[in-house]
């Protein structure tokens, strides 16, 4: 292997694995080294009296207890993190001096951390609401931290109304109500007010709000950044993370499924995808526009309500990440990980977008108080690889021992007067000329409020608007006030008569007589999750149903043809251990199926076996394993007296033919075909209500 290319990595490992603590061999000590030799019982006054102030360990032990929170990030405070590398395909010198993107091949090691935005540390991971996508990259040049969502728009211009925004959405002040979720008043009271919200609501209302996986959703870094070379030109430039499994979701149904049967159905898959050697890929991706062009658009560059449509700059493919090691500890790298819109490199600056201006301030804020103090970039997880030599001194929790006399530049005391201002490989900021009086206002450039939101309506596939539609009604449904659901369908019906009226519909709200605008017609086929790549199976979960009796033998041969091709296929039995098996050897169960269920599965598989059949025909919560994972849109898969059983429970649904539900007497060919089933993802052109689930 190239060292070059693996050297960076190896250094931020090679950092981590001095931080690194582990149990082996080791002997209970307190925090300062002396050997404890009973931790079970408080040292007292004889055996039954009081327990003594001279007790060191026991004061140290319940202390340290006493203080083991820290506060939870005030938004994402939900979410979870991964190792990895990033590697470009090519040098982006041309556009930018960004050191990690100079050289292809060369790689730079990232940590990356998901999230959900509205719920505490302890919700649910299938919520309805925007992910949190932050990549640290820890290149040679200092630490540069994109810190963005999975939807490419926000729902504010300004940083200013970010408390606003989350004072709304957060659970209501007086009762804490409800947790992790966006269906309520306050929320819509909000979004109704401010028109700027309505872009990210219609994307937070779509599937991209409840991600069947953090490989498989997108990342936008949101706003338009500046790219600036060795000559000083600039260059805006929009970043978007492509998952290389292609972008899929959940249904809501299955989401709130899950996060009863699985809060942590996210962070699992996260876990257990990395654990098993399937890592996780995506490619970074620019859209670059010439300053020249800054007003070559209907709307503004710095407006982050508003996307570039990809048919319009398209996005050019820079490289790709993949995560492929867990943390060792928790709390100590995904919760202690400390991303700052700010932290840039050189070849990589600011726009004036109010609202990443805002962010600019509010990061490196915010982890004052959430870890405790100014010495948070000294953390093992984020201490850059890069050379760090400030003048900056003492603070809570210093970890560095600074010698010499001078802290203070300049100076020459130190030798050589260390540490130096220097002019090679500093960071420089883009000389951009401004000039402008002090005024509080927003520019007239980010008044529409609606185009996009239109576009994005007329982008969507049926089904993705059935889904909308059903998910405003929903949303909406939960609103108390009347006066709030009038307004938001008003709003609606500025975006698409058609929504308003089908969303009205469903909330008892008077659908209004005509459209506020004319729909403009336009669409961008790149953001709908139908055009996105439906060809791997990899990590896509069967639910195998099984019971005594079940026909082993064909059945072992489908399933490591399924796993061979990437699928992870499960056997869950009516109860847990072992089923027999018509050849007599019998079938380890992975789990009983009544602990999990259809809805954490991407597929169902009904084996052959007469006994197991008819006892699975016997017990009706398997029997609504082949329902819901029907009506879910899900492959459905058969064999032999399996297929008589799904074609029973599915009866009539059946009759206009379905390649998404494949049956078979025999094994041959079988998994071939369920794979191509199993990679397309979902049929949701299914005619769901005639589902009895
Ligand atoms: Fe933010 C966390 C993404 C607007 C203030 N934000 C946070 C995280 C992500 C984002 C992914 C979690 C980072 C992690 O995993 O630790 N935020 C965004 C995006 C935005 C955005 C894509 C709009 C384009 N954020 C935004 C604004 C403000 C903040 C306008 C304040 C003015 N965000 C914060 C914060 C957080 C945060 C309060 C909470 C915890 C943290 O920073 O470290 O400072």
């Amino acid at each position: 292997m190239d060292e070059r290319n693996t050297a960076p990595d190896r250094d931020k490992q090679q950092r981590m694995e001095q931080a690194r603590r582990r149990p082996d061999g080791t002997r209970l000590t307190t925090q300062q080294g002396v050997r404890v030799d009973h931790t079970d019982d408080s040292l007292s006054a004889g055996a039954r009296g009081p327990t003594l102030m001279e007790d060191f360990h026991a004061r140290e032990k319940i202390t340290h207890f006493d203080h083991e929170r820290i506060p939870e990030r005030v938004v994402h405070a939900r979410g979870a993190g991964a190792y990895g590398y990033f590697e470009p395909y090519r040098s982006m010198a041309e556009y930018t001096t960004a050191d990690f993107l100079a050289e292809p091949g060369r790689r730079t090691p990232v940590f990356v951390r998901f999230s959900t935005v509205a719920g505490s540390r302890g919700s649910a991971d299938t919520v309805r609401d925007v992910r949190g996508f932050a990549t640290k990259f820890y290149t040679r040049a200092g630490n540069y931290d994109l810190v963005g969502n999975n939807m490419p728009v926000f729902f504010i211009q300004d940083g200013i109304k970010f408390p606003d925004f989350v004072h709304a959405v957060k659970p209501e002040p007086d009762r804490e109500i409800p947790q992790a979720a966006s269906a309520h008043d306050t929320f819509w009271d909000f979004v109704s007010l401010q028109p700027e919200a309505m872009h990210t609501v219609m994307w937070l209302m779509s599937d991209r709000a409840i991600p069947r996986s953090y490989r498989m959703m997108q990342g936008f870094g949101v706003h338009t950044f500046r790219f600036v070379n060795a000559d000083g030109r600039g260059t805006f430039v929009k970043f978007h993370w492509k998952p290389k499994l292609g972008t899929h979701s959940l249904v809501w149904e299955e989401a709130q499924t899950c996060a009863g049967k699985d809060p942590d159905f996210n962070r699992r898959d996260l876990w257990e995808a990395i654990e098993s050697g399937h890592f996780l890929e995506w490619e970074l991706g620019v859209q670059l526009v010439p300053e020249s062009d800054e007003f070559a658009f209907d709307f503004d560059l710095l407006d982050a309500t508003k996307i570039i449509p990809e048919e319009q700059v398209p996005v050019e493919p820079v490289g790709r990440m993949v995560l492929d090691r867990n943390p060792d500890n928790f709390f100590a790298e995904t919760e202690q990980v400390a991303f700052h819109t700010a932290n840039v490199v050189p070849g990589i600056d600011f726009t004036n977008d109010p609202l990443l201006q805002a962010r600019n301030f509010s990061y490196l804020d915010t982890q004052l108080i959430r870890l405790g103090g100014p010495n948070f970039a000294q953390l093992p997880v984020n201490r850059p690889v890069a050379e760090v030599s400030t003048n900056q001194r003492d603070g809570y929790g210093q970890q560095d021992v600074h010698v010499g006399t001078a802290a203070y530049s300049p100076n020459s005391l130190n030798p050589g007067g260390c540490p130096v201002v220097a002019d090679d490989g500093a960071y420089r900021h883009h000389a951009e000329r401004v000039d402008g009086a002090k005024i509080r206002a927003r520019s007239e450039s980010f008044q529409d409020f609606y185009s996009q939101p239109t576009l994005f309506w007329n982008s969507m596939c049926d089904w993705e608007r059935e889904h909308i539609v059903a998910a405003f009604r929903f949303e909406l449904g939960k609103v108390e006030h009347r006066h709030v659901r009038e307004r938001t369908v008003a709003r609606l019906n500025a975006i698409d008569h058609d929504l308003a009226v089908q969303v009205a519909d469903g909330i008892g709200v008077a659908p209004p007589d005509q459209p506020e605008v004319p729909n403009h017609g336009r669409s961008s086929p790149a953001l709908s999750m139908a055009n996105s790549p439906r060809d791997s199976v990899e990590t896509r979960k069967i639910a195998v149903l099984a019971a005594d009796g079940i026909a082993a033998d064909g059945l072992r041969r489908v399933l490591a043809e399924l796993s061979e091709r990437g699928a992870v296929p499960e056997v869950l039995g009516v109860v847990d251990g072992t089923v027999t098996s018509t050849d007599g050897d019998d079938l380890p169960v992975a789990r009983q199926h009544g602990t999990v269920d259809a809805a954490l599965y991407d597929a169902v598989l009904v084996p052959d076996g007469a006994d197991a059949v008819a006892a699975l025909a016997a017990d009706g919560a398997a029997s609504r394993y082949v329902l819901t994972a029907f009506k879910h849109g899900k492959p459905v898969g058969g064999l032999g007296a399996g297929a008589d059983l799904v074609s029973r429970l599915l009866g009539d649904s059946l009759d206009g033919g379905d390649d998404g539900v494949v049956l078979s007497d025999g094994t041959d060919g079988f998994a071939e075909r369920f794979a191509a089933a199993l990679a397309r993802h979902r049929w949701f052109e299914r005619p769901l209500d005639q589902v009895p689930a």
